[in-house]
């Protein structure tokens, strides 16, 4: 079975060789801007300079403030591509979008928003290539790790979210926005998200193994605005209801998944080296 539900190019099976030494990273957008361009520049700088090929892929839903046009005009020193979905919108679609089209075997996720921090791209990475973790997760919750500039009410309610999410999987911070991992996982069950954890989607469906958390600072947008909201918050009680579901009905000894029905072989681990 092939193995993504929505139309679209499917993800890599474990028996493709695929290049595993392109990575790339997707940047989901809408009304970026501002804070888009200096991360690029900022991602740009860092990747050109690492032993891997890598690759940008924004993701923009068609915004109105021209953040297509704006990426599109920065020059950089790796190859960017931008995708423009029109007549649809949506945190975890457009992700899921960028994880199909990406022509690496390694995919970053983060946001565009300046909130995650271009430089914890490489522990991510190395994480997945050199450590052999199926999923490495940017952790605001790991030791190192921390939450800046967050008002009471936002930092309880990221950890009553966090909280409610324990049973389902032994990351501290499933609710991460920022993480790497192998796509090849991703044919291990089909993705269907409502609203914007895509991380905690991935980790209870796709169930990867070894995880990894890397520890970084969360800073709040400078610029824009924030999407969460009383709605995101109803969506993500929703989600967390059809995880509970998928996991009752599909109770599999933890730490199952690599080599498992549907599971990964082990991947030839390579070095990352910089360039000489
Ligand atoms: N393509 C796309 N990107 C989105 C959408 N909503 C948010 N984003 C992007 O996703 C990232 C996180 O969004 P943000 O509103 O900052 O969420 P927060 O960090 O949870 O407050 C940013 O890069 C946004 O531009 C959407 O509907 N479509
Ligand atoms: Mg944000």
């Amino acid at each position: 079975m092939p193995s993504q539900g929505e139309a679209g190019r499917p993800f890599p099976r474990s028996s493709d060789p695929g290049p595993p030494s392109l990575v790339t990273v997707i940047l989901p957008t809408y009304n970026e801007r501002e804070a888009l361009p200096p991360l690029l520049r900022a991602l740009g700088e860092i990747l050109s300079r690492q032993g891997f090929r890598s690759e940008i892929l924004v993701v923009d839903d068609d915004s109105p403030d021209g953040t297509a046009e704006v990426a599109r005009s920065t020059a950089l020193p790796v190859p960017l591509t931008v995708r423009v979905r029109r007549g649809e919108r949506g945190l975890a679609s457009a992700i899921l979008f960028g994880l199909r089209e990406a022509g690496g075997r390694v995919a970053v996720v983060m946001d565009a928003d300046g909130s995650h921090p271009a430089v914890t791209v490489l522990p991510l990475v190395k994480a997945v290539v050199e450590g052999g973790a199926e999923m490495a997760l940017a952790s605001r919750y790991t030791s190192g790790g921390e939450t800046r500039d967050w008002p009471l009410g936002r930092r309880l309610i990221s950890h009553g979210a966090t909280f409610l999410a324990r049973p389902l999987t032994s990351a501290r911070d499933p609710m991460t926005g920022f993480f790497a991992l192998d796509r090849a996982i991703l044919s291990r069950s089909p993705l269907d998200p409502v609203g914007y954890k895509i991380a905690l989607e991935i980790l209870v469906r796709s169930r990867p193994a070894p995880i990894r958390e890397v520890p970084f600072v969360f800073t709040e947008r400078s610029v824009g605005r924030s999407k969460m909201g009383a709605r995101e918050m109803a969506r993500y009680l929703r989600h967390l209801g059809r995880l509970y579901r998928f996991r009752i009905l599909n109770r599999r000894p933890r730490g199952s998944g690599r080599g498992g029905p549907g599971g990964t072989s082990p991947r030839p681990v390579e070095r990352l080296d910089p360039q000489s």
